[in-house]
């Protein structure tokens, strides 16, 4: 056991270090072939979304060129992005997913 002293720094540096892990937000973005209700089927497959919440994550990718479909840690995002793009590939679609650090 250490002396109050040496536990109050203990507990500061550990403060100081333990950052939350960086998350990242899984993005669709917009392209002119890729059937709408192809998207909507993706958005609620792959991101746990009701057939409202994905419609409205499609039209503002169609509408804006890109939209956020959730927010993961990196591991998750980037097993999120593989699965759509492996999706739309094996459709013939040209759908593209990116991920980006929040
Ligand atoms: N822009 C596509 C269309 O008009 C639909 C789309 C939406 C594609 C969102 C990709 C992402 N068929």
């Amino acid at each position: 056991m250490g002396t109050k002293q040496e536990n109050s720094t203990v507990l500061e540096r550990e403060t100081q270090k333990l950052k939350p892990p960086p998350m990242y937000k899984v993005i669709l973005l917009n392209d002119d072939y890729t059937p709408m209700e192809f998207v909507v089927a993706i958005v609620q497959e792959y991101f746990n979304k009701d057939r409202e919440a994905a419609m409205q994550i499609m039209l503002k990718v169609h509408r804006d060129g890109k939209g956020i479909c959730g927010v993961y840690p990196k591991d998750i995002a980037q097993t999120k992005v593989e699965l759509v793009l492996t999706h739309a590939r094996r459709a013939g679609h040209p759908l593209q997913c990116v991920m980006e650090e929040v």
